[in-house]
Parts: C-alpha cells; sequence; structure tokens
C-alpha cells in the first residue's frame, strides 16, 4: 500500500521519517500486520510497516510480472510527477531532491535533483501526466503492447503507455488525447483487453 505527504509544506518533511506514515510505501499482511523481513523490522524508531519512503503523493502501483518488481507513480510539484522501481528500504528523496518546482512557480528549496544515499527516479514526466492507476499488459490481444505500463493521467487527460527496457523507460505514447477525461484507472480484463474508468463517469475498452 501507498500513502501520501497531504500535499501541505507543514506535513511534507515527513516523509523523509520513519517515525510516520507520510509519503510512504508500507509492506503489510492482509491482517494488517507488518511483513517479515520488511527493510526497517530492526530499527526501534521506524514504523515496522515502512518499505520504502521519501515519496510525495503515490497514486499508482503495479508489480512487472516477469521481475516481481514494484512500480510506483507519484504525482509530484509542477514538473516533477515520477515512476520510481521500489528497492527495500529505499529513500526515493522527496522533499530534498525533485526534478520538478512548486505549484506557485517557486523553487523547492534547495533545488536539488540528485543526493548520495537517495534513489533516481526511473523517469519523470514534465509537463506533468499527473498519474493515477496503473497496470502492466500481459495479454496478447494487443501483441505488440505486451509487458508495456499503461498509467491513467489526470490533469494530463490521457492514458501514458510505457515501453520498458531493463528498468527504463525506452518510449512514450499518448493515448485517447482527444477524449477530455481525466483517466482514474487502468486495468487488464479477463478478455484480454484494456479497460480504464474516468472522473467523468466514462469505462472504455481498448481492444
Ligand atoms: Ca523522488
Amino acid at each position: 500500500m501507498t500513502t501520501g505527504e497531504r500535499s501541505s509544506l507543514a506535513t511534507r518533511p515527513k516523509a523523509q521519517f520513519l517515525d510516520n506514515g507520510y509519503g510512504k510505501v508500507v509492506h503489510i499482511t492482509p491482517d494488517g500486520d507488518p511483513v517479515p523481513g520488511n527493510p526497517f523490522l530492526d530499527d526501534p524508531e521506524a514504523l515496522p510497516e515502512i518499505y520504502s519512503y521519501g515519496h510525495r503523493n503515490i497514486q499508482g502501483l503495479a508489480i512487472q510480472p516477469e521481475t516481481g518488481e514494484i512500480f510506483i507513480a507519484e504525482m509530484g510539484p509542477r514538473g516533477g510527477d515520477e515512476l520510481n522501481i521500489i528497492r527495500p528500504g529505499g529513500n526515493y528523496g522527496w522533499p530534498v531532491i525533485s526534478y520538478g518546482i512548486e505549484y506557485s512557480g517557486d523553487p523547492i528549496p534547495d533545488g536539488l535533483t540528485v543526493m548520495d544515499g537517495m534513489e533516481q527516479p526511473a523517469y519523470y514526466w514534465d509537463p506533468v501526466l499527473a498519474p493515477a492507476g496503473m497496470t502492466f499488459y500481459t495479454s496478447g490481444v494487443i501483441a505488440e503492447w505486451q509487458g508495456n505500463l499503461f498509467i491513467g493521467g489526470l490533469a494530463s487527460q490521457h492514458i501514458s503507455r510505457l515501453v520498458l527496457s531493463d528498468g527504463r523507460v525506452v518510449a512514450e505514447e499518448w493515448l485517447l488525447i482527444n477524449e477530455g477525461q481525466r483517466f482514474r484507472d487502468v486495468c487488464e480484463g479477463s478478455d484480454g483487453a484494456l479497460y480504464s474508468v474516468t472522473d467523468g463517469g466514462r469505462l472504455y475498452r481498448i481492444g
């Protein structure tokens, strides 16, 4: 499961600390207990559920079928939405490093994009996507899409199709760009088609 830092200057710094649930990926059992093997179980200052930290506002998560790797999409500041591959114990940098700026146009304090000990995004969007739900496409119904990652875009009003190779994004295509819809979630149906629902109440079937 994932959380956000509530888009407030007061709570934002909490994303860097392990004593709270703001801006985290948490790894729990169906009963809500920390999963054995979680990275901070031996740290008495840390919440045992935490799997990674330093996130802004995670909206989508999908596990890559062939590798088992966890991919998340998080809303960043203006020009800084990120795709991240989650490593246990990883610090994903927010609000210390970012590729974006404040929505007001002000720089993020310090204006840094890289720091030792902090993970770089696998990809970032500028202008932003405002990512929502996401899924890997596994079916053979559209053979050329097999293994691609699809992410709903809210502010951008399209679906982003990402082609990945060795954990890197090598191509991006925008789908349904003229619909005027905020794409809230995407998933693959049992019929092998790709489905998406929108904030405007539409259901799209692609396949
Ligand atoms: Ca980051």
